[in-house]
């Protein structure tokens, strides 16, 4: 299956589809579940949710992905990213959302688990008393 730097497999991975995956405007490639493998993220702009493949084996991602976020939380995502914003050792996730015009936190409570922040999305940006920490 892996081949030399520089050469790719001839057949491509197809994966997602509409309806599971409308409109996918970026994507970021992180170890979400911190196996050793790197997992995948799309912001999918026209359906308003992440969709997150888990990667099983090598090349093998999971048939039924995660979604996170609705029309209400990511709407309209135009670019997510990926990175331990807790700082407790998982990846999380944020999206931008040129439609909320805001940012949404996913904060992953362990493994392939995400809760949205509790905060409002609106409120990123403008910090409170309580984050002059
Ligand atoms: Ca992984
Ligand atoms: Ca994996
Ligand atoms: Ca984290």
């Amino acid at each position: 299956m892996f081949q030399s730097p520089g050469s790719f497999a001839a057949a491509s991975l197809t994966l997602g589809g509409f309806p599971t995956m409308n409109g996918p405007f970026s994507v970021v490639a992180a170890d979400l579940d911190e196996d050793g493998d790197q997992d995948l993220v799309s912001a999918n702009f026209n359906g308003s949710n992440l969709t997150v493949f888990f990667q099983l084996s090598p090349g093998s991602f999971q048939a039924s992905p995660l979604t996170l976020g609705d029309f209400a939380t990511t709407n309209f995502p135009a670019s997510v990213a990926a990175t331990d914003l807790d700082g407790d050792g998982d990846e999380d996730l944020v999206s931008a959302n040129q439609g909320g015009r805001n940012l949404t936190v996913f904060l992953q409570l362990s493994h392939g688990s995400f809760a949205a922040a509790r905060r409002r999305p609106s409120a990123l940006g403008r910090p409170t008393a309580s984050d002059q920490r």
